[in-house]
């Protein structure tokens, strides 16, 4: 299919695509494929006014009833499912099977909040008083803006927006400025919804388009009270301040340097392929990609042979052709960032097997890479640094102790896991003296979270806890109610207080 009959099937027409001075290219060939007119600062103010707007009328609606509107667009993904996964792949490169599961986890969590949409509950509370009763109320907050990274264009978006709709808020996102085709997608199959839906107000969802500018004007207004960043830490170091200066809530989903720890007692076939998946997958630019392999001394001569083995036959190329497991990076500066880091680890004592970049011929203009793996002699530097490139760093261990400490000591903390057949083991690293992570699995990789737990991490991950579980709580305000049904006012504390 051509570059520009993705687009077309996705409703997205000339009109909307040409004319604007914002360039976006595919990553498979670096063609442009789009030219689109962006917001302006004062656009962005506008539109913030709408969204409160839309806030006064939707906080009204019963909380069911809102799940409707969710469910409806639940069916319109769908229908659009093939369709906007081959836009996620062409606009940011991961391959078709994973650009149709991220269109698979955006049906998954509207699946999710619209079964939330009858939960939103409160507890009740033992008043000390006689003749009250307490309770927690949970209402809704107001504008939620969404910003969201080039690696996920679409699902980490809709897990903040499916929940922030049922819990009442209206929805402002601003998508990275390589990936605004899958935002503009996304909103047309809202539309679709939203029509059948029939009474909902206007500017339940908008669409910012532009750079840093218009996001700046999204997180200084003090008419959006929660802000959802997803990104790198330096972003959030850019976000976090600006949103508590004004007391806003943020919900940062930044940067990982996820690790895994091969126990002797691992199932060593299941580790491999896992390593393979998390290491690899998109290219390894997800948050949650394998970075670093902690391997026991005793199997990792058998392992990182193997592993290195399993690399030689990975199909690199065109992420819309049948059999391709890596795609292309996003861009030339992508390209840069993993070569700068696979010097510098051979620096401090690396020794790389992998990288470099392939098929420059075929794509003269695109930036394909071999994915590296370097064994350290230790967790130096560089090892520390998340390169959102397929670079994973192994290093071994002797004690599980010593692997835990090797595992927490980076400054981020998103995603983790062990592959060990020893209960012993894997409970430990699953304890308060193991992974300091927001995810730790077991016999599972660091990527591929399913939408029902609560995602996001500690440390300069930024402490955000988006999709499953109650995350939705991070969408409303908690409200504390007590309520005196009795004839008296007694004080709390005791206190005596006659007039
Ligand atoms: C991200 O890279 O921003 O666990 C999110 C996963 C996906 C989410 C990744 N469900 O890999």
């Amino acid at each position: 299919m051509a570059h520009a009959d993705i687009l077309a099937a996705n409703g997205l027409t000339e009109a909307q695509v040409t004319g604007g001075t914002l360039a976006v290219h595919t990553p498979i060939d670096g063609a442009e494929i789009a030219r689109l007119k962006t917001h302006t600062a004062e656009d962005v103010r506008a539109m913030i006014a709408k969204g409160v707007q839309a806030f006064a009328a939707w906080r009204t609606v019963p909380a069911p009833r809102r799940g409707e509107l969710v469910r409806l667009f639940g069916d319109e993904l769908r229908a659009e499912k093939e369709n906007l996964g081959r836009l996620v792949t062409l606009e940011c490169g991961k391959i078709l099977q994973e650009g149709l599961g991220e269109v698979q986890e955006m049906i998954d969590i509207c699946d999710f909040a619209v079964g939330l949409s009858r939960q939103l509950y409160g507890l009740t509370l033992a008043s000390e008083r006689p003749g009250h009763a307490m309770r927690e109320s949970w209402h809704p907050m107001g504008v939620c803006g969404v910003i969201t990274a080039f690696n996920f264009p679409v699902a980490p978006w809709a897990w903040n927006a499916a929940l922030a709709l049922i819990c009442g808020d209206p929805v402002i996102w601003k998508p990275s400025e390589k990936t605004p085709l899958c935002a503009l997608a996304t909103q047309k199959i809202f539309e679709k919804a939203l029509a059948k839906f029939g009474d909902a107000p206007d500017g339940l969802l908008q669409v910012v388009v532009g750079e840093r500018d218009v996001g700046e004007a999204l997180v200084e207004s003090h008419d959006v009270p929660i802000i959802s960043a997803t990104g790198s830490t330096r972003m959030g170091r850019a976000v976090g301040p600006k949103v508590a200066e004004r007391f806003g809530r943020a919900i940062l989903e930044l940067g990982g340097n996820n690790a895994m720890i091969v126990a002797p007692s691992a199932d060593m076939e299941m580790a491999l392929r896992a390593i393979v998946f998390s290491a690899v997958g998109t290219t390894g630019q997800r948050c949650t990609s394998l970075r670093r392999l902690i391997v026991h001394e005793e199997i990792y001569d058998h392992l990182m042979p193997r592993l290195k083995a399993a690399y030689e036959t990975l199909p690199i190329g065109d992420p819309l052709a049948d059999g391709i497991l890596v795609g292309p990076l996003i861009d030339g500066l992508a390209f840069d960032g993993m070569e700068r880091a696979l010097e510098q680890a051979q620096a401090e004592g690396g020794a790389i097997d992998g990288g470099g970049r392939v098929l420059a011929n075929q794509f003269p203009d695109a930036h394909y890479v071999r994915p590296a793996i370097v064994e350290m002699p230790s967790q130096t530097d560089i090892v520390r640094q998340e390169t959102f490139a397929p670079i994973l760093y192994g290093m071994k261990y002797r004690e599980l102790s010593d692997a835990i400490a090797i595992h927490n000591d980076v400054p981020q903390g998103l995603s983790s896991c062990i592959f060990s057949t020893d209960v012993r083991e894997s409970e430990t690293f699953l304890s308060a003296v193991g992974s300091d992570c927001g995810i730790a699995n077991v016999n599972i990789g660091p990527s591929g979270a399913e939408i029902g737990g609560a995602f996001g991490g500690e440390k300069e991950t930024g402490g955000g806890r988006e999709s499953g579980s109650d995350a939705w709580k991070g969408y409303m305000r908690r409200q504390t109610n007590t309520v005196n049904y009795s004839r008296d006012l007694p004080l709390a504390q005791g206190i005596k207080f006659e007039i």
